[in-house]
């Protein structure tokens, strides 16, 4: 699925990695047999398939391809209770900030601005891990960069699809420069889905989406 940010963790995590990988493209509306058979819990994306074993969530895919090619690009941090840390902001902005950025898609008017404001009080909290580093991992893009790297692509389309602004120099300016910061990063950029693609699929989905709330 070209589009899904949850993916491209795994994409990154392997490239980062160095590891030779073949993207199986899925239509979710129309789910394959390969994806049914692979991840029969949840059938969703991504799953990755090695050596014909599958793993599904991709946080834990991105936590399996960082032990299983350990000497590789590390992903995790080699202290124990960074590598809790990289855990805890994971988790968070995946329960936490991913939730509080998706009713910013579907609302308009007063009741956008109120889960605006909500979900910039949640990227604020987020970016407290980001103080004093060039990247949430340190000098080097790592887990948690993977882990939120998608708001750096994903969030200036949702702004400029729904006509909110989220991430501004003003309410956020550490995570915005971070955004500049990680999509510069060379193995990143690579594997971005494309921009003018992914805004017409969004319009499309919002335009939807709102008129049908
Ligand atoms: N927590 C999962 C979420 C995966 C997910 O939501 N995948 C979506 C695409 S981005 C999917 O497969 N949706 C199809 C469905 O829900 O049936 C992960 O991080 O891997």
């Amino acid at each position: 699925m070209w589009a899904s940010p949850m993916a491209i963790r795994v994409e990154w995590a392997l490239r980062l990695k160095g590891v030779e990988y073949e993207y199986v493209d899925e239509d979710l509306g129309n789910k394959s047999e390969a994806l049914l058979r692979y991840n029969p819990v949840t059938k969703k994306i991504p799953v990755l398939v090695d050596d014909g074993k599958p793993i599904a969530e991709s946080t834990i895919i991105v936590e399996y391809i960082d032990e299983t090619w350990k000497d590789g690009y590390p992903l995790m941090p080699a202290d124990p209770y960074e590598r809790a840390q990289a855990r805890f902001w994971a988790r968070f902005a995946e329960d936490k900030c991913n939730a509080a950025l998706y009713p910013i898609f579907v609302t308009t008017g007063e009741a956008q601005r109120k889960v605006v404001h909500e979900a910039q009080q949640c990227l604020k909290t987020l970016e407290t891990a980001l103080k004093g580093k060039k990247f949430f991992g340190g000098d080097n893009v790592g887990y948690l960069d993977i882990i939120v790297g998608w708001f750096a692509h994903w969030l200036p389309l949702i702004e400029e699809v729904s006509g909110a602004s989220v991430v501004t120099d003003e309410e956020l300016p550490l995570m915005k420069a971070w955004f500049d910061r990680f999509l510069a990063v060379d193995v990143i950029k690579a594997a971005l889905p494309d921009r003018d693609r992914l805004l017409a699929l969004n319009k499309a989905r919002r335009e939807q989406l709102v008129s049908s709330a």
